[in-house]
C-alpha cells in the first residue's frame, strides 16, 4: 500500500526532523493466534530536563500499549514486573466483570512478580487505554489501548496516537494530602489546592471559546454558569469555578512536553486519523488542531456523524478521533492540548519532510477554554441505542465539600441496582463547582438529554458533568457485575466520588 511504503522509505531531513521511532502504535496490529504478554514495569524518564521514575505498561518486546484488531480475543498475559501490587483496567472494553481489573471488585491486586491471564472478545474496534485504577495512574501507569477495525486498516490513513497526561514530582500520596490539607485549612473552600479556577481565569477561557464560535459553530447556549442559573445559591464568596486542583509539573503528550516534543512524519497531502487520549489525572484539555482543518469522528472510541472544527474538549478518561487532512506543501503543524482555563499546554507536532520546525513554548499566550457541554450536545451516535423508555431510572446528584475535599455521588432512588435486560436511565446534577468527567465500567452509555434538553447523542464511555449542569444517560444492561461507576478525576474518586451498579440478579 501505498501509505505503508511512503512510511518505510521517508527520508527525513537530517536536522530538520528527529522522527519518533518510540512509539510504535502505528504498527501493523499483531495477529492474535497467541497471548500477547503486557508487562507492568518501572522506568526513567527525563521530564524538565530531571529524571523521574514513573511506570511503564507494554509488551515484551518494550513497545508501550496495546494493537489489537476488533473481533479478535483479548488474550493478554499481565505480568507485574515491579515491586508493588498493582491491577489495570482496560477503559473501554466490555470484559466480564472479573477481568475489569478494580482492585477487589472482585479481582485481587497482582503482587509483585505475580502475572494473570486475561480472554474475552475485544468486541468492536476504538481508541481506548488502560490505567490502573489506583493512584499508581498519577504515576503514569497508563496507555494505549488501540483496537482496529478492518475498515480501519484498509484506509489510506496515518495513525497517530496521543496519550495526554499531567506530570508531578510529588507523589500522589503527597497530592492527594496536599489537596485535603489546603481544603480543610481554608475554611471553606476558597484557595485549596492552588485554585487556579477562580471566576477570573474561567471567564478568560470563557471569552477564548467564544471567539471560537466563527470557526465551527459552537456556541455558549450550553454553557452553564456557576450561580448564575442558580439564583437561590445567593453566595458570592461562592462564584469560584475550581476547573483545576493541582499546580503540575509538566504535561506531557507521548511521555514529553513542548519543550522537547516529539515530531511524527507526515505525508504531504496524506490523511491523519488522530487518536487522543486524555490520560490526565486531574487536567482537562481542548485539543486545538491549528491550521488543520479537523473532522471529529468518534468520542471515547465509537463513531459520531462527524463534526468539523479545529478546537476539541476532552476531559479526563475522554477520547478523541480526529481526521485531518495535511496540506500539499511541506510544512509543520503543531497539534495542541491547551489546558483548560490555564496558560500550560502540550501537544506533538506533525511535520512533512523539509519542513522547518519552530519552538513552542511550554506556556499560550490565553488561558486554555473552559470545557462545557456545547460539542456534547451537538454529538449524534452513528449506531445509537433502540429508542425504549427505560426500565429503572436513577437521580443522581453530585457534590462535593471542599472544605473537607470529600466528593459523592448521592441517588434519590437508592442504590443502584439493575437486572439483565434493563434499559437503565442515570439523570446526573451537578450540585458542585468543579466538572466531573463520570465513567461507567463494562458497558456503552448514550448521552440523552442535556440540561433537560432531550437528545439523541453520543454512544461512549465518560461523559463531562459541568459545574450545575445535568446531564443524562441510558444504558443497556447485558453484562452482570458490580459495575464501578465514578468521577474519572483521580482525587475525586479517591475521596468519595465513586459508586457501582449492581446487577441485582447476578450477584
Ligand atoms: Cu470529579
Amino acid at each position: 500500500m501505498y501509505r505503508r511504503q511512503f512510511l518505510k522509505t521517508l527520508a527525513i531531513g537530517a536536522a530538520a526532523i528527529a522522527p519518533s521511532t518510540k512509539y510504535p502504535w502505528s504498527n501493523e496490529a499483531r495477529a492474535a493466534t497467541s497471548t500477547i504478554d503486557l508487562s507492568v514495569s518501572s522506568r526513567v524518564l527525563e521530564v524538565n530536563g530531571k529524571a523521574a521514575t514513573v511506570f511503564g505498561l507494554g509488551t515484551s518486546d518494550g513497545k508501550p500499549g496495546l494493537v489489537l484488531n476488533a473481533g479478535d480475543d483479548f488474550d493478554v498475559n499481565l505480568l507485574n514486573r515491579t515491586k508493588e501490587d498493582t491491577l489495570i483496567h482496560w477503559h473501554g472494553l466490555t470484559p466480564p466483570w472479573g477481568m475489569d481489573g478494580v482492585p477487589d471488585n472482585p479481582a485481587k491486586l497482582l503482587r509483585a512478580g505475580e502475572n494473570r491471564h486475561y480472554l474475552f472478545p475485544v468486541g468492536q474496534g476504538g481508541t481506548h487505554w488502560m490505567h490502573a485504577h489506583t493512584l499508581q495512574e498519577q504515576s503514569l501507569l497508563a496507555a494505549p489501548l488501540i483496537v482496529r477495525t478492518a475498515d480501519d486498516l484498509a484506509r489510506d490513513e496515518q495513525e497517530v496516537v496521543i496519550l495526554l497526561h499531567d506530570f508531578s514530582f510529588k507523589t500522589p500520596e503527597e497530592l492527594l494530602s496536599g489537596l485535603k490539607a489546603a481544603g480543610s485549612s481554608s475554611g471553606g473552600g476558597m484557595g485549596h489546592g492552588a485554585m487556579t479556577g477562580h471566576m477570573g481565569a474561567g471567564m478568560e477561557g470563557m471569552q477564548g471559546m467564544n471567539g471560537m464560535q466563527g470557526m465551527h459553530g459552537q456556541s455558549m447556549s450550553g454553557m452553564s454558569m456557576p450561580g448564575m442559573n442558580m439564583p437561590d445559591m445567593a453566595m458570592p464568596g461562592m462564584m469560584a469555578m475550581d476547573l483545576n486542583d493541582i499546580e503540575y509539573d509538566a504535561y506531557l503528550a507521548n511521555d514529553r512536553t513542548l519543550d522537547d516534543p516529539e515530531v511524527i512524519a507526515v505525508e504531504k497531502g496524506g490523511r491523519v486519523r488522530l487518536r487522543i487520549i486524555n490520560g490526565a489525572t486531574a487536567t482537562a484539555f481542548t485539543i486545538d488542531t491549528g491550521t488543520l482543518a479537523g473532522e471529529l469522528i468518534a468520542v471515547d472510541g465509537i463513531d459520531v456523524v462527524p463534526v468539523p472544527g479545529h478546537r476539541f474538549p476532552v476531559s479526563m478518561g475522554q477520547r478523541l478521533d480526529i481526521r485531518l487532512q495535511v496540506p500539499p506543501a511541506s510544512g509543520a503543524f503543531p497539534i495542541l492540548a491547551l489546558r483548560e482555563g490555564a496558560r500550560e499546554r502540550s501537544g506533538v507536532i506533525l511535520a512533512t519532510s523539509g519542513a522547518s520546525i519552530s519552538k513552542l513554548g511550554t506556556d499560550a499566550a490565553d488561558n486554555g477554554p473552559v470545557l462545557d457541554l456545547a460539542l456534547e450536545e451537538k454529538l449524534q451516535a452513528v449506531k445509537p441505542l433502540s429508542p425504549r423508555a427505560p426500565d429503572r431510572t436513577y437521580a443522581l446528584t453530585l457534590s462535593g465539600d471542599m472544605a473537607s475535599y470529600v466528593w459523592e455521588i448521592g441517588s434519590a432512588d437508592g442504590p443502584l441496582k439493575v437486572v439483565t435486560g434493563n434499559r437503565v436511565e442515570l439523570a446526573m446534577r451537578n450540585m458542585s463547582m468543579m466538572a466531573h468527567p463520570m465513567h461507567l465500567h463494562g458497558h456503552h452509555f448514550q448521552v440523552v438529554a442535556i440540561n433537560g434538553k432531550r437528545i439523541d447523542g453520543a454512544v461512549r464511555d465518560t461523559v463531562l458533568v459541568p459545574p450545575m449542569a445535568q446531564v443524562a444517560i441510558q444504558f443497556d444492561a447485558p453484562n452482570p457485575g458490580r459495575w464501578p461507576f465514578h468521577c474519572h478525576h483521580l482525587y475525586h474518586m479517591a475521596t468519595g466520588m465513586m459508586s457501582f451498579v449492581t446487577y441485582e440478579n447476578a450477584l
